[in-house]
């Protein structure tokens, strides 16, 4: 995942790990085909490109605007639709019973007065996404939190700001268990959140 030519990452347990919150067949369509077109993609778009073949996905995609604009679009789209997807898939478990560490709960309830009052703010935030794009609960350059939206494959990397969680509320996450009901998939997706990632990464956020 360093740079051109990009491989597809392997999701990191098994399709059907995340049952019954998220099926089986959901997890494969989603990782085998949506982060595989992604991947292939950006694969296509930087192929007759050989001066971007070592730049990493994270420069690829705050450096977009660099690029020769028939680039910006499928190097954004798609660069951001392989990050996305990654954190997306590291930050879901089937492990039960992970929780926020000292550190990151400290920071929810400064934040938002508390563990449960931020789950109920970010599926607000969740369900508020208008068509296609994500949640985040994200660290600041200070170290404090906020949830933001995002849509389609941008990310947070150009706004200076630091995923500690997020869901991937794309029909394509849902919709085969779900249909149209977003919230129930919201409500499965608290069950399998990897807090564990989320600790690492606030803790990453704040060293920087
Ligand atoms: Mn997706």
């Amino acid at each position: 995942m360093t740079h051109y030519p990009f491989e597809l990452p392997p999701l990191p347990y098994a399709y059907d790990a995340l049952e019954p919150y998220i099926d089986t067949l959901t997890m494969e369509l989603h990782h085998d085909r949506h982060l595989k077109t992604y991947t292939d993609n950006l694969n296509a778009a930087l192929k007759d490109h050989p001066e971007y073949h070592s730049w990493s996905l994270e420069k690829l995609i705050t450096g977009a605007n660099w690029l020769p604009e028939a680039l910006r679009t499928p190097v954004k789209n798609n660069a951001g639709g392989v990050y996305n997807h990654v954190f997306f898939f590291s930050n879901l478990t089937p492990e039960q019973g992970l929780h926020p560490d000292e550190a990151l709960l400290e920071a929810i309830d400064s934040a938002f007065g508390g563990f449960e009052e931020m789950t109920k703010a970010f599926a607000t935030e969740a369900a508020a996404v208008f068509g296609s794009g994500y949640a985040w609960l994200a660290a600041d350059a200070k170290g404090g939190l906020t949830i933001v939206k995002t849509a389609n494959q941008d990310t947070l990397l150009t706004r200076g700001l630091f995923p500690v969680i997020c869901i991937d509320v794309w029909e394509h996450a849902y919709y085969l268990k779900h249909y149209n009901k977003r919230a129930g998939y919201i409500q499965d997706w608290v069950h399998i959140v990897n807090w564990e990632t989320a600790n690492t990464y606030f803790k990453a956020a704040q060293a920087r």
